[in-house]
């Protein structure tokens, strides 16, 4: 049974993506336009009752919540594709910790500078520069986290690429394309060379060229 994901074309999903190549596989995608409220048609929340993407339907098991099911595949495939977990417990518990620190610290002032810069202005509003300005400096104080980590390790959990990096790249891509802060990952050294070098990674290209989205 073929993987179904739905919602491609944003940013959440693409996690999900990324997950599904590195690891091997097999899925398709359902669009679904949120500017169109298709979100909020009763058969959608039957899926997800919260009404956002990505949720998946892999026969006939259904999950939400990029980050728990990219978690599930990698663990599901733990031995196919791309390892994304570590190879100790020790490790897996280091890709966890940074895992959280995307979720809980690195992506929210990204989030709400996407709203402020791209999808607020989609929808009719017009940007709040204090606001911009505010998540400009509260990514800005995490990046400084990051480059400092970044400077011990070749990525966030240790010297091998980890599901932790691998849930940076929507966001991360979004911010140095459509909202025009690439500043904030350029003037780190470090955060620079380990943008270039996860945001090359074949299976990331093939995400950005399938499902442009809003990049
Ligand atoms: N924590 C959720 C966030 C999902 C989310 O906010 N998705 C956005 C698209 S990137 C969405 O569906 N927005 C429309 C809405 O929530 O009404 C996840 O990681 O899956």
């Amino acid at each position: 049974m073929v993987v179904k994901v739905f919602g491609p074309d944003y940013g959440n999903p693409k996690r999900v993506l990324v997950c599904l190549i590195e690891k091997g596989v097999e899925f398709e995608t359902v669009p679904l336009d949120l500017f169109k409220g298709e979100n909020r048609a009763p058969e959608f929340l039957k899926l997800q009752p919260f009404g956002s993407v990505p949720v998946i339907q892999d026969g006939d098991y259904t999950l939400f919540e990029s980050r728990a099911i990219a978690r599930y595949y990698a663990e599901k495939y733990k031995h196919q594709g791309t390892d994304l977990l570590g190879k100790t417990i020790e490790e897996r518990g280091l890709v966890e910790q940074w895992l959280e620190v995307e979720a809980h610290s690195y992506n929210p002032p990204i989030n709400d500078l996407a709203h402020e810069i791209v999808v607020g202005p989609l929808r009719g509003l017009t940007p709040d520069p204090k606001l911009i300005k505010e998540n400009e400096e509260k990514l800005g104080k995490v990046l400084d986290i990051y480059e400092e980590r970044l400077s011990k390790s070749k990525y966030l959990a240790g010297d091998f690429f980890s599901l932790a990096d691998l849930s940076h790249l929507p966001m991360t891509q979004y911010l140095v394309g459509k909202m025009e802060k690439e500043y904030l990952i350029r003037d780190r050294k470090n955060v620079s060379a380990w943008w270039d070098d996860i945001s090359s990674r074949p299976s990331w290209k093939k995400v950005v060229e399938l499902w442009p989205g809003l990049y």
